[in-house]
């Protein structure tokens, strides 16, 4: 991952498909920047920014009201503890809402888990795993949907799930050597 976004979590590409939300700057090293990571591997372009339901309501709603006519089609909102952020977006906009628990916490991203996944229904938040593994697979759904629109990108995200299968093993782990 480049280094370009560590310090800069108010990061714009032009013609940004996907809009990277999330509540804190503290969200970024620990799980963001996977999304981040996978979207720049995609090669789709992508703006992040802070935007948090609970600090920053005003904003958040601003860029949720406006995301649409910015020209994004997929919003990623990743959020920690009573994370709210990702089922306001989808609230005020929409376009597909991804939501990511983010580890943080006490309670290491359950708490934050439960607030993004369980919304009422006729405000949908498509929600992924907790954390890292989560915010990958954020990207790799916004790939997913945007292959509608953009063969390109479903181009590439087939090329990047082969590549995924090829460099497994098919090797049988040899278990004495592992020293089970
Ligand atoms: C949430 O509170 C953020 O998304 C973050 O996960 C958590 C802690 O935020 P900081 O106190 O580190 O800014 O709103």
């Amino acid at each position: 991952m480049s280094d370009r976004f560590r310090n800069e979590i108010d990061y714009g590409s032009p013609g940004a498909l996907v809009l990277l939300g999330m509540g804190s700057q503290s969200d970024w090293d620990p799980c963001m920047r996977h999304a981040a990571a996978m979207l720049d591997e995609l090669q789709i372009p992508f703006s992040a920014r802070i935007l948090s339901a609970h600090r920053t309501p005003d904003r958040m709603r601003q860029v949720a009201i406006e995301a649409g006519h910015l020209g994004y089609q997929v919003i990623i909102a990743g959020a920690g503890m009573s994370a709210h952020l990702a089922g306001m977006i989808s609230a005020y906009s929409t376009s597909l809402v991804i939501g990511v628990p983010v580890d943080s916490g006490t309670l290491n991203g359950l708490d934050a888990l439960l607030s993004t996944v369980n919304m009422p229904g006729g405000v949908p938040v498509a929600t992924t795993a907790i954390g890292a593994h989560g915010a990958k697979n954020a990207a790799l759904l916004a790939a997913a949907a945007l292959r509608i629109g953009h063969p390109e990108i479903g181009v590439r995200y087939d090329k990047w799930r082969s590549g995924q299968t090829d460099i497994v093993s098919e090797t049988p782990v040899d278990v004495r050597r592992k020293g089970i």
